[in-house]
């Protein structure tokens, strides 16, 4: 499960956060394929509780009602569209999988696709389920069922995570619904699932789950080969629940890292320190993890890290993921956001529950695409910002090669190698960098893909040109619309 099933020569994902199933195929198509990624993280597309006070949130498709696929992004038969043309242009779609529970309690209605639900009688017709498919007070001792104390696993595991009624996975018939559920995003040609709330899951329940999944459509996949699974862990090495317990079923989503990168480019911790980061920082594995700066959690103050680099700072932001792009730890995702306008109250954004754009009747709004490859409608897109999809780029062609040629000026400036395939410098410091480094590349002029593309045999930005002993010579003023260079061996011209 540790596998992310990428076609050959990609590496990176990216979370289309909230997009419609036909403006995600229309992606694959014209910019992820193209650009060298790997694949998508798409929102839940299972039916989710309509929730209209606040009005359409983004998280009421963390309420399932059912596990058929309707919702705002688009119907099965579009998810199925999606899912095939994405496959055929070698970009894979992972899915969002909420499994630990149903809706909040209380409250009854109809979800995004007619089901109905009762969150007082605990009835989903829809899979169905009902109240004794849900743990309860023989397996949860909080009064109020609520999770409260994060130092109790019991409480932790059995207990409702903010409200949301927790199904008991432990039962057999409750582990059959759900792998049905996901044996049927698998027969339809997905590549794997992010596992939500994987905390709040037994570790056992999740082995024996995972052990009755399908392989994966040998329309799209080699045969044998089993889902890719990455697991939300919040593991900030403070609660008794840690990211090692979910090893042994896929990988786990590491927030340490977004957590501790995100400081050092806002200047809080000299750079002069990730000589080591990865393993050395005290993160697991590199094959046991994926790495991302933000996620659609945090980016808004829920879930783990209040103080996470994301769009909105945007020259930090791009040098933290460049960061990200360069170094060999993890495998990589890139948020990909909408705009909303925060509203701070007390410290914390009163705005933080606002769904994606939206027409008139609560649809979602198209993803616009301009000229100069940025978004419109409202969709940031940062997936399509040169400084970051030329860094998947760099990624693709260094991959395997290993971090060598590290400098530091024992501060805020860093540079370093990835074998003889690409090289970086990074300028955190408020004087200009001007030195000769050891690139490790061959002798030539390449392209700094940060500043520019290369296009058509030449650069559109600024170049570097390598000597015959690899060194160069790196000029990046404080001042810099992006103080960092980026050089490699498929943009020379
Ligand atoms: C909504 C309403 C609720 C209502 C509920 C039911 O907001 O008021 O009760 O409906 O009606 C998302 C939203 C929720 C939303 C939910 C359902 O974020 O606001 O509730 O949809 O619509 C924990 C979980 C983690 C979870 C995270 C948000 O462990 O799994 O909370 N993330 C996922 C999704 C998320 C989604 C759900 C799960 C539910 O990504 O989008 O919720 O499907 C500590 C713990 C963490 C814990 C956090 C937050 O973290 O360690 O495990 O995450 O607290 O409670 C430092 C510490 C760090 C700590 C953090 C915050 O960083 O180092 O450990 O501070 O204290």
């Amino acid at each position: 499960f540790h596998n992310p099933n990428c076609a050959d020569g990609r590496h990176t994902i990216t979370h289309l956060f909230e997009w419609k199933w036909s403006d995600i195929a229309q992606e694959c198509e014209r910019f992820l394929g193209p650009y060298g990624y790997c694949g998508v993280q798409v929102s839940p597309p299972n039916e989710n509780r309509v929730v209209t006070s606040p009005n359409r949130p983004w998280w009421e498709r963390y309420q399932p009602v059912s596990y058929k696929l309707v919702t705002r992004s688009g119907n099965d038969q579009q998810f199925r569209d999606m899912v095939d043309r994405c496959n055929r242009q070698n970009i894979r779609i992972y899915v969002d999988v909420v499994m630990n529970h149903m809706t909040g309690s209380g409250g009854s209605g109809q979800g995004t696709g007619g089901s109905q639900w009762d969150g007082n009688s605990l009835s989903f017709p829809g899979v169905p389920f009902s109240s004794w498919d849900f743990n309860d007070a023989s397996t949860c001792s909080t009064s109020d069922l609520n999770i409260h104390n994060y130092q109790n696993v019991q409480e932790v595991r059995n207990c409702r995570l903010v409200s949301l009624l927790d199904l008991r996975l432990s039962k057999d018939y409750v582990r059959t619904k759900v792998t049905e559920y996901l044996n049927y995003l698998i027969d339809i040609g997905v590549a794997g699932f992010r596992f939500d709330a994987a905390k709040h899951m037994w570790p056992e329940d999740l082995r024996v789950i995972t052990g009755q999944l399908k392989n994966l459509n040998t329309k799209y996949f080699p045969s044998g080969s089993k889902p890719f699974i990455y697991q939300e862990v919040i593991d900030m090495g403070n609660e008794p629940i840690k990211m090692s317990e979910y090893f042994g079923t896929g990988r786990v989503t590491n927030f340490i890292y977004g957590a501790k990168l995100s400081p050092v480019f806002r200047n809080q911790n000299q750079a002069k320190w990730l000589v080591n980061w990865g393993e050395g920082w005290g993160m697991p594995s590199s094959t046991d993890v994926i790495v991302f700066i933000d996620n659609h959690d945090n980016q808004r103050g829920h879930g783990a890290g209040g103080a996470v680099l994301t769009f909105r700072d945007s020259r930090r932001y791009k040098m933290a993921t460049a960061f990200m792009l360069a170094h060999p730890y993890g495998f990589t995702r890139v948020m990909s956001s909408y705009y909303w306008d925060v509203n701070y109250v007390n410290g914390n954004d009163a705005n933080d529950w606002i769904g994606p754009p939206t027409n008139g009747d609560m649809s979602i709004k198209d993803v616009i695409v301009n000229s100069d490859l940025s978004c419109g409608n409202g969709w940031i897109c940062e997936h399509r910002w040169r400084q970051i999809y030329n860094m998947v780029a760099f990624r693709n062609v260094v991959f395997g090669t290993s971090l060598v040629n590290w400098w530091d000026n024992g501060n805020y400036q860093i540079a370093f190698s990835r074998g003889n395939k690409g090289f970086i410098v990074f300028n955190l410091e408020s004087y200009n960098l001007n030195t000769r480094l050891q690139t490790g590349l061959p002798a030539g002029q390449y392209c700094d893909v940060i500043s520019g593309n290369y296009d058509n045999g030449a650069c559109t930005g600024s170049s570097v040109i390598v000597s015959s002993d690899g060194t160069a010579n790196f000029y990046i003023p404080a001042s810099a619309e992006d103080p960092m260079i980026a050089i490699h061996i498929g943009a020379k011209v």
